[in-house]
């Protein structure tokens, strides 16, 4: 099939028969349990919720659809004529299908996103009249996703009396719609709140044909460099599996039947949290926290490590190490790595990073409370952003939102085409448990 819609058509029916077998084989297997710890520790590796988009190995890390992230950058087709980096657009494919695109499939979602990439003006205009120096970046990204809500085709659809087999169609119609906007939006609030709303105009954009150039010439940078960054980033933080906060509010909240824009909002606004997605806003703050503590001291183990044990002694966490399913280096960071080997060897902050990959897993180690040591993806993103010279670290997490849309709104389709049923887990009270366990 040539259109997306078509393709995922074409995997609806034998992906509904497989759910049936599986159910039938196995419907009254125990998947996962869960201990009274497990409920009160934020229901830490129950097995309890089917995504299909992706799977994290706590060893290896996310793979989409079954290819680990160096497979994705081999498979997907890039940016004409000399991209290497994949094009976002082959991953919607992928996670929207299972498939692997072909050149001419990825050209057929780029040219129908950009074609859905206009924003209504007054949209645009009502987050131009925000008071953007007191609403952070991602304040006015979820006010902007509400506000375009209006456009919902499910809600439309829903309202008309739609069948429950056509829901998929109206998410998905949503789905993209919204995934096109998304960058308009981002560098609107970029260029609103950093550089006095002086925006790049339309005629500039409006011949990227691929959303990581879009994204990168409307945000106002200009070169190649950076577009290929802004593809790269917008593949690695698309999806990780179901059970994260962002993913998770995504598919709780349109279980509900909420359209894609209140189901993704909710979604951007888990995103907006230091634990989550702010994580790597936190991350470039503390990196030059660390370089001002330096004060012109080299960056040897020893300074390091002290000023590491500082963060601690302080009661913070060491942000963009840890993670609650990944017990390795996460290979988002390591795609990162190797893209700032490249690019920006000799940048101080970059080395910074590097050194600080050799001192902090042996710190938390020592401190003895994590499960895992490692980096994971928002430890490395704001020193590429910064060498760029997207210094605004405030806007980083707005750019992971941008990206999480594709993963996300790409399992809402899907919950909608199995049609799931609204998520009601059960829940209990302390009182409830002692009472359960002492009449044992
Ligand atoms: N620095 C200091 N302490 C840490 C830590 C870190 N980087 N990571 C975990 N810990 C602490 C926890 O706070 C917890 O302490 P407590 O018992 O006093 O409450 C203890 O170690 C055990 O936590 P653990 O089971 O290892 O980790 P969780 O699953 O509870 O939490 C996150 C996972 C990611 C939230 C945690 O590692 C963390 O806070 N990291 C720093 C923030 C960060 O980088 N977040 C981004 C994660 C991710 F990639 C993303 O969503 O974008």
């Amino acid at each position: 099939p040539q259109t997306l819609t078509e393709a995922v058509r074409s995997k609806i029916e034998p992906m509904k028969a497989q759910v049936h077998v599986v159910r039938e084989q196995f419907g009254e297997e125990v998947l996962g349990t869960c201990t009274v710890n497990q409920a009160y520790g934020g229901m830490r590796s129950v097995k309890s919720m089917v995504y299909e988009t992706s799977l994290l190995d706590p060893e290896e890390g996310i793979r989409f659809r079954g290819y680990s992230i160096p497979e994705c950058q081999k498979l997907l087709p890039k940016a004409k004529p000399a991209g290497e980096q994949p094009l976002p657009e082959g991953l919607l494919w992928l996670l929207l299908t299972g498939d692997i695109p072909t050149e001419s499939q990825v050209q057929s979602v780029c040219m129908d996103l950009k074609q859905r990439a206009t924003v209504p003006e007054d949209v645009l205009h009502f987050l131009d009249r925000l008071p953007h120096k007191r609403l952070h970046p991602m304040t006015q990204f979820t006010i902007a996703v509400n506000l375009l809500q209006r456009d919902s085709r499910m809600t439309e659809a829903y309202a008309h009396g739609a069948a429950k087999s056509a829901y998929w169609e109206h998410c998905l119609e949503d789905a993209l719609t919204l995934i096109a906007r998304l960058p308009v939006i981002a560098a609107r609030i970029y260029r609103n709140t950093f550089h006095g709303a002086k925006h790049i105009p339309l005629e500039t954009t409006a011949n990227a044909d691929d959303m990581g150039k879009r994204l990168a010439r409307s945000l106002g940078f200009e070169s190649t460099e950076f577009d290929e960054l802004m593809r790269l980033y917008l593949v690695l933080h698309a999806d990780h599996e179901g059970g994260n906060v962002s993913a998770h509010a995504v598919r709780l909240v349109g279980s509900a039947l909420s359209d894609p824009y209140l189901a993704f909002a909710a979604g951007l606004n888990g995103l907006a949290g230091p634990l989550h997605g702010l994580a790597n806003q936190e991350v470039l703050r503390w990196l030059l926290q660390m370089k001002e503590k330096l004060g012109g001291r080299p960056m040897t183990t020893e300074n390091l490590t002290e000023l590491c044990w500082q963060t601690l002694r302080e009661g913070h966490v060491i942000p963009g190490f840890g993670h609650a399913v990944l017990r390795r280096t996460d290979p988002r960071y390591t795609a990162q790595r190797e893209f700032a080997l490249k690019y920006l060897p000799h940048d101080e902050m970059f080395q910074l990073v590097s050194k600080l990959y050799e001192v902090v897993p042996q710190v938390l180690e020592e401190q003895g409370k994590v499960k895992n040591p490692w980096p994971n993806v928002d430890q490395h993103s704001g020193v590429l952003l910064r060498y760029y010279g997207l210094v605004e670290s405030n806007f980083y997490t707005v750019l992971f939102g941008v990206s999480r849309a594709i993963g996300t709104l790409s399992s809402l389709v899907w919950d909608r085409a199995l049609g799931l049923p609204i998520e009601r887990p059960k829940s209990v009270t302390t009182q409830w448990i002692r009472d359960h366990f002492e009449k044992r």
